[in-house]
């Protein structure tokens, strides 16, 4: 097995102009892989820590000069001569370099950009994709498939012109549709919504993600112009496709009362959930994420036992993809769904331990973008490879998510020809002349 040569980290910027660290990795065999980490805006405050320069003069003080010296003074070093497939070892050497509980000393992008170069690593040196390596290597599913996606249409809240609280409108397909019926139907919505919002005077600028940021007087407005989009379409609502939201409540969320404008009082916990089960009926919202603040686990639990039976209560910078918080709200009964994002937590094996807890729980899992992304589409082969139900990357729309797009269907495509060599290597029970070949890897 090939072994580490050396590490190379470097400030690049993300797709807010922000920057972020890139990693390139090479192996004495020749081999290298380059990675980067995304960052968030409406960050929870229980995520590991990025570390930023904070020298103003510079990028604004949001530079990363220093996460990329501990990168290549501190990490660096220390993985040169390992084996890139003992993960879980590399893992827990970076845990132990850094020595906090948030990796404050290192910052959780140095280290993350280092742990996601370690599994590229891995999996080149078996001349694997990443997704099948990391199928053979977790065991997390039995089965490749293409995770159902969450097309967020529309931005609001952090992402958003600042007219709309809540932060994403995604539609999700049923789950008859195939991930390339899926791509068509959020195409086509994407562009027929534009033209809504041009024929109402809307403005159709995009926000952080992609999606339309379009100047609405409620939040109720948005899903209304999903409504009629949708009509415009050969698509029916509640059969064809379904409304999800991430409320990202947190950032409205004032002296114990949620700050909505589709209503001139702020809305009690008792309220919003009331506002919640209204949306859910009226409009198929059967995906609710960050309903409540982070420490208004109350609400959470009490929305969870209202809906959970029928709706994805998804816990995103409740958890901060942190095992003890996710240890806890499962005791609790908090929600029933977990966002998955690598850079919450900062290594790949502590991403893993935390997905198992979910499982173990029979939640859902998604995994996702965040708002500063990059054109790594490494979190698609994750997705595919770990087994998640739903990924979230956002609108088909610019270029560093139409990348995430793009590499589901590659994977999609190997995943056929693989189907097919398998159904070819079925065939010898009747003519086992041909038993040879076997479907190992779809390389
Ligand atoms: C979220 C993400 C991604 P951010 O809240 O789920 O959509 O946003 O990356 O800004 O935290
Ligand atoms: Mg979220």
């Amino acid at each position: 097995m090939p072994t580490i040569h050396s590490v190379q980290g470097r400030e690049i910027l993300d797709s807010r102009g922000i920057p972020t660290v890139e990693c390139t990795l090479w192996l004495d065999s020749g081999q290298s892989v380059t990675t980067s980490v995304p960052t968030g805006t409406s960050k929870g405050k229980y995520e590991a820590l990025e570390l930023r320069d904070g020298d103003t003069g510079r990028m604004l003080g949001q530079g990363v000069l220093h996460a990329v010296e501990a990168l290549n003074t501190v990490i660096a070093p220390q993985l040169i001569g390992k084996d890139p497939t003992q993960q879980a070892e590399l893992d827990q050497l970076l845990v132990g370099l850094d020595g906090t509980a948030n990796k404050a000393k290192l910052g959780a992008n140095s280290i993350l950009a280092a742990s996601q170069a370690i599994l590229k690593a891995g999996a080149a040196a078996n001349n694997w994709p990443v997704y099948y390596y990391v199928q053979q290597k977790y065991q997390l599913t039995q089965s490749l498939s293409i995770p159902t996606c969450i097309y967020c249409l529309i931005n609001g809240g952090e992402h958003g012109a600042d007219n709309l609280d809540i932060q994403e409108f995604q539609i999700i397909p049923a789950s008859y549709v195939d991930y390339l019926a899926s791509l068509n139907m959020a195409m086509v919505l994407f562009h027929k919504l534009e033209e809504v919002l041009i024929a109402k005077g809307a403005i159709h600028s995009v926000g952080l993600q992609g999606g339309f940021a379009p100047n609405l007087y409620n939040n109720t407005d948005a899903l209304e112009i999903l409504v009629e989009t949708i009509k415009t379409s050969p698509y029916t609502l509640a059969q064809d496709l379904f409304f999800g939201v991430d409320i990202a409540a947190a950032e409205f969320f004032e002296a114990g009362k949620y700050h909505l404008k589709d209503k001139t009082q702020p809305f009690s916990s008792q309220e919003l959930i009331e506002y919640y089960k209204s949306m859910r009926n009226s409009y198929h919202v059967f995906y609710l994420e960050d309903p409540f603040d982070d420490d208004d686990a109350k609400s959470w639990q009490a929305l969870t036992a209202e809906l959970g039976e029928t709706t994805l209560i998804v816990g995103d910078s409740l958890l901060a993809t942190n095992k003890a918080k996710t240890e806890q709200a499962i005791k609790d009964r908090t929600c029933n769904a977990i966002l998955i994002k690598p850079n919450q937590i900062g290594t790949i094996t502590e991403t893993v331990e935390v997905i198992q807890l979910a499982r173990s729980a029979g939640w859902q899992v998604i995994f996702s973008h965040r708002s500063g992304e990059t054109n790594d589409n490494l979190i698609a082969d994750l997705a595919v490879g770990m087994g998640s139900d739903y990924v979230k990357f956002g609108p088909p729309n610019r270029g560093e998510r139409i990348e995430k797009y793009n590499r589901l269907t590659q994977i999609y495509s190997d995943l056929q020809i693989m189907s097919q060599q398998a159904a070819a290597t079925a065939a010898p029970q009747t003519a086992p002349e041909s038993t040879s070949s076997s479907v190992e890897s779809p390389a």
